[in-house]
């Protein structure tokens, strides 16, 4: 047998294994009255070459699975049609808010928020992200989201950036629970992505990363964020891994200096400029160590490129209904993400070669 050349090879984003890719080999998800199963899908029989390739995009690849630890998993066909994936990962403590600021990040991430900086973004992955669609919906509506499921190993959402003048690539996001950090389960498979991300988000609340401020007058510890750690310090690449460091319910600081300035400004229409996330990470830095922060700051410390943000998702509390009465407000998300495209090479300008260093 003849290995296959190393060009089909991929690095599955869930179980990390590297298989043969192999797309004559085509699955579709059917729901049916018997229930919802994986079966083979034919495209042979279509000779419409336009309505092939829609056909095409909707279908998915079965990860042989070979280390059998994880469920039987499947990846969209687009994953290898585009260069090397993009995974993007958020780490953080339990209830940090890191589901209600993915999903508000994408909702403005897909609305286009990004496009003067060339970045448009589309869901390739209709099973995955219909699911995360509806949590995005249900935020929008103004109801707050429930907490994410142990040991959920799946990939949260699935889209491809379209940048105007690169190339298109796949981004992968993995949004787990935050115990999944520090209980990994008997197999070790929560929060395992890490082990393979591109670029990580790590994600903390005031409650956890600045307690005093809280009237707690306790130190800052952040067992998912030293879960999390160690297991990166495994990869040879650990320190050159793009990381945003995000202190996100900015919303209840809003009235403290410096968070009130940060969390106001809309600079998202102005061209890419490295000197104004230096200015902010300077900034967060100062208000962190003021106030012995140390956890965050360690992450910001330890890898080559990174960045401080302050962001709320919300904009507000939920209220004891579990909605947000006057609806979501979010303020400065999309921040963190551009730092991360920046720093992993995906946004065509001079400056984005600066951004976290
Ligand atoms: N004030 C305020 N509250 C927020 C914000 N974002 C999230 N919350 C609240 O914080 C709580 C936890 O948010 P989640 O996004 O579920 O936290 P998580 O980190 O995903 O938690 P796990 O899934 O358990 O790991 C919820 O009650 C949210 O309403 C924000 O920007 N501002
Ligand atoms: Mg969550
Ligand atoms: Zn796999």
């Amino acid at each position: 047998m003849t290995t296959p050349p190393e060009s089909t090879r991929v690095q599955c984003p869930i179980c990390l294994e590297l298989f043969s890719w192999c797309d004559d080999e085509l699955y579709r998800r059917v729901v049916d009255s018997s229930g919802a199963r994986w079966v083979r899908a034919d495209l042979s029989h279509i000779n419409n070459p336009v309505k092939k390739q829609d056909r095409r995009a909707r279908c998915y690849v079965r990860c042989p699975n070979t280390s059998k630890e994880n469920k039987e998993h499947y990846l969209p066909v687009s994953y290898r049609d585009h260069g090397t994936p993009v995974v993007i990962g958020l780490v953080g403590r339990s209830r940090s808010g890191k589901t209600h600021l993915l999903a508000s990040m994408i909702h403005e991430a897909l609305r286009g928020d990004l496009r003067h900086h060339g970045l448009v973004f589309e869901p390739a992955d209709e099973l995955r992200h219909s699911a995360f669609q509806r949590e995005i919906d249900q935020l929008m509506l103004g109801n707050k989201l429930e907490a994410t499921e142990f040991l959920n190993e799946d990939v949260t959402t699935y889209l491809l950036l379209r940048s105007n003048n690169g190339p298109t690539r796949p981004l992968v996001f993995f949004d787990v629970a935050g115990e999944d950090f520090v209980t990994s389960g008997p197999q070790g498979l929560g929060g395992q992505f890490v082990l393979g991300a591109t670029a990580l988000m790590f994600v903390d609340h005031p409650a956890g990363a600045v307690p005093a401020l809280h009237g707690a007058g306790r130190v800052s510890t952040n067992p998912a964020f030293s879960g999390a750690l160690e297991r990166i310090g495994r990869r040879e690449d650990a320190r050159d891994l793009p990381v945003a460091v995000v202190l996100t319910k900015a919303d209840e600081l809003r009235y403290e200096a410096p968070i009130d300035h940060w969390i106001r400004r809309d600079d998202l229409r102005e061209p890419l400029d490295a000197a104004q996330f230096r200015a902010e990470s300077r900034d967060v830095y100062a208000f962190l160590d003021q106030h012995e922060a140390r956890p965050m700051l360690d992450v910001f410390e330890r890898f080559h490129r990174s960045t401080l943000h302050v962001v709320s998702a919300t904009g507000a509390e939920a209220d004891d209904n579990n909605t947000f009465p006057r609806g979501v407000r979010p303020a400065r998300v999309l921040r963190p993400l551009l730092a991360l495209l920046a720093m992993a090479g995906l946004v065509a300008h001079p400056q984005a070669a600066e951004v976290g260093r």
